[in-house]
């Protein structure tokens, strides 16, 4: 029986965010580096940053490739696109989210029979790590789209995800949103197309530098997309 090296892609979109980039590449690589048995890559998708993000990914070893069009979207839509991996691993470039986990989610990904992982942040937020508005905006849309898609997610606008590659070969892009509701749709995608799925709890932590989210016009952007989509996933064949 052959043992095949496996490979994984870790793959982070990432607008300004010079002064969190390094740490967080420093932490994954800290992390991957005492892993045995897999082959990483790391991807950040550098959406026309003004500052200095891109080339401080490139000299921390990262391959770093450029998105013109502006939005989380179409950031993780080049980088997936880019993702060799046999797992794929997201996260923001802001430092917030555990990448030391990864060995814990390698394990669980491969021992259990999952095909989908997404984080829960509620399960243990650090102080000051999400502001009271976000919270609310993030209970209130997790809530909504629970009772319209019939599902049961704790944290539906978590941006760390953990999956097999099956899931984005069977999803049409096209059919998802250029800015942030690309996180509610890859999961509602992966859990419509039969995929395996489940919810992990992780730390949540404050994040470096200025924030790019606006919560209220990200949050009824984010709204009004999830109705949109809805109809989307019903006229694409499962
Ligand atoms: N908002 C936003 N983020 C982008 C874009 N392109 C890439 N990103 C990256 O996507 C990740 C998510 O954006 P964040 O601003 O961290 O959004 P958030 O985590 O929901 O909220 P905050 O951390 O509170 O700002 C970060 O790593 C951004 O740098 C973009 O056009 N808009
Ligand atoms: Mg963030």
């Amino acid at each position: 029986m052959s043992h095949e090296i496996k490979k994984v892609s870790i793959v982070i979109p990432a607008y300004n965010e010079e002064k969190a980039i390094g740490k967080t590449l420093e932490l994954i690589k800290n992390t991957i580096e005492k892993i045995k048995g897999y082959d990483f890559e790391i991807i950040v998708v550098d959406n026309n940053s003004s500052d200095s993000t891109g080339k401080i990914a490139k000299s921390l070893g990262a391959k770093v490739v450029f998105e013109r069009n502006k939005g989380y979207g179409n950031a993780y839509k080049k980088g997936l696109k880019e993702a060799g991996g046999d797992i794929i691993i997201t996260g923001d470039a802001d430092g917030t989210y555990p990448f030391e986990d990864i060995p814990k989610f390698l394990q669980i990904i491969e021992k259990n029979n999952v095909d989908f992982i997404n984080t829960d942040r509620f399960a243990n937020l650090e102080k000051n790590s999400m502001p009271f508005i976000n919270y609310i905006g993030n209970k209130v849309l997790t809530f909504l789209i629970n009772m319209i898609y019939n599902v049961n997610i704790k944290d539906s606008q978590s941006g760390m995800w953990i999956f097999k590659r099956e899931v984005i070969e069977k999803m049409n892009f096209d059919i998802m949103s250029e800015g942030m509701p690309f996180s509610q749709e890859i999961k509602l995608y992966a859990i419509y197309l039969g995929f395996k799925f489940l919810e992990i709890p992780i730390t949540y932590r404050k994040r470096i530098g200025k924030k790019k989210l606006d919560p209220v016009k990200d949050g009824i952007d984010n709204f009004i997309n999830l109705l949109k989509f809805r109809k989307k996933l019903k006229s694409v064949k499962q």
